[in-house]
């Protein structure tokens, strides 16, 4: 990285002239004894005026960086703070911050629209998470015990390769594990007769991410008590899904998945009330196994515009070009005395990456891979993707069989 800064001024200051002297080259000591920057230990990095040409932004040494911050007026100048310690610590904040959390929440704002180059990269970033998902299943020994890290470490390696690195820590979590909505130890030992559930999404070269999960069975073939869980979130997930159009409340998948998990609840005699009452806005006892909400944007982050205004995000409508996960789980903890014990210890999520397009766009429809584990059984993948019902308001990226991986 080369150390130079980047600030915004209002034109008539900016006459700091732009540096095109390479200070890290080999007449200086930083080259031969700096062993984070210096090119003899970290290898060749662009100089300032490389820099200057490639990001069109003047740049200058970081040395200058202190003086130049404390000259800056607070009152005229807002800081993207939580990146740079630096800068936070010189550059005081006016008006008890309110300058600053505007300025963070524009930028967010910003970037809940995606244009056509960005729509590329996530399909980009995607591609590659599902060939990484590809690469697990068929690394994975369906017949013996083995270790999460190897689910960890052979996903990690696609991200590397095909991208710049996981755009999140992957959580490999096989049996209860996956009831932990952040397992990130990915260090148990696999049991075959279990799930893994895996959240994981490759980074791409320009650092926007993907985010899918899939649960699946690591012998191929799901339990019936594996099966029953699974297939009512998917049934929760495609509703969620189909709630995705322009126009509709960002909140409406949500409200559609957690609907169709309530009501299924409810019929296994989990639920101590009704659905209806469950779903109030006082009530939400389903929400003791589903934890989460359903739905994030995406793009640079993984929790993209996560300092917009409620009324723009959250609380606002969905546009043409928005990008957000649909992603509803259930998760009965090992020790929950409230469901039946076969329950005790299975966690699903499973989630895709949706664009909202202005017309009903057809979806994928294929499973996110169709290999065979190491150890093929009949039964895997155990059921075709679907078909006719496969239209919605929303293009999805990346779609799933009905009930393997
Ligand atoms: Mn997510």
């Amino acid at each position: 990285m080369t150390r130079c800064w980047f600030c915004t001024r209002p034109a008539k200051a900016a006459t700091r002239p732009s540096s095109t002297s390479t200070p890290a080259r080999r007449d200086t000591d930083e080259f031969f004894r700096d062993r984070f920057y210096g090119e003899l230990w970290v290898g060749r990095r662009p100089s300032l005026g490389e820099t200057t040409a490639q990001l069109g932004l003047e740049t200058a040494h970081i040395a200058d960086l202190e003086k130049a911050l404390a000259e800056l007026d607070p009152s005229h100048t807002r800081v993207l703070r939580g990146y740079d310690q630096t800068v936070d610590g010189i550059v005081g904040a006016a008006d008890e911050g309110q300058r600053d959390d505007e300025l963070a929440s524009a930028l967010s704002e910003l970037r809940l629209v995606k244009d056509d180059w960005e729509i590329g990269q996530l399909r980009n970033a995607i591609a590659a998470t599902v060939d990484g998902f590809c690469d697990v299943v068929r690394a994975m020994p369906s017949d013996r015990g083995f270790s999460e890290r190897l689910i960890d470490g052979v996903f990690g390696l696609r991200a590397r390769h095909d991208g710049n690195a996981v755009g999140y820590g992957n959580i490999a979590a096989t049996g209860a594990h996956a009831t932990t909505l952040h397992w990130t130890q990915n260090d148990g030992t696999v049991d075959p007769k279990d799930m893994l559930l895996l959240d994981a999404g490759v980074e791409n070269h320009n650092f926007y991410t993907a985010d899918v999960t899939r649960t699946m069975p690591i012998s191929g073939r799901y339990s019936d008590t594996q099966r029953r869980v699974y297939d009512l979130v998917y049934a929760a997930q495609q509703a969620g899904i189909e709630a995705v159009k322009p126009g509709a409340p960002f909140k409406a998948a949500h409200e559609a998945a957690m609907k169709v998990i309530a009501e299924g609840l409810e019929d296994w005699g989990i639920l101590p009330v009704s659905a209806e009452e469950s779903l109030q806005e006082d009530c939400g006892l389903h929400r003791r196994w589903t934890l989460h909400g359903t739905s994030h944007s995406l793009g640079l982050d993984v929790h993209d515009c996560s300092h917009a205004r409620a009324e723009a995000y959250t609380k606002g409508d969905l546009a043409v070009g928005h990008v957000l996960t649909v992603e509803p789980g259930l998760y009965f903890q090992i020790d929950d005395l409230t469901v039946p014990a076969e329950l005790r210890g299975i966690g699903v999520r499973i989630e895709d990456d949706i664009l909202v397009t202005a017309r009903p766009a057809p979806r994928t429809c294929r499973p996110v891979c169709r290999v065979r584990p190491r150890t093929w059984r009949p039964g895997w993948p155990s059921s075709e993707p679907p078909g006719s019902d496969c239209r919605a308001e929303s293009e999805m990226f990346v779609t799933h069989p009905r009930r393997t991986c």
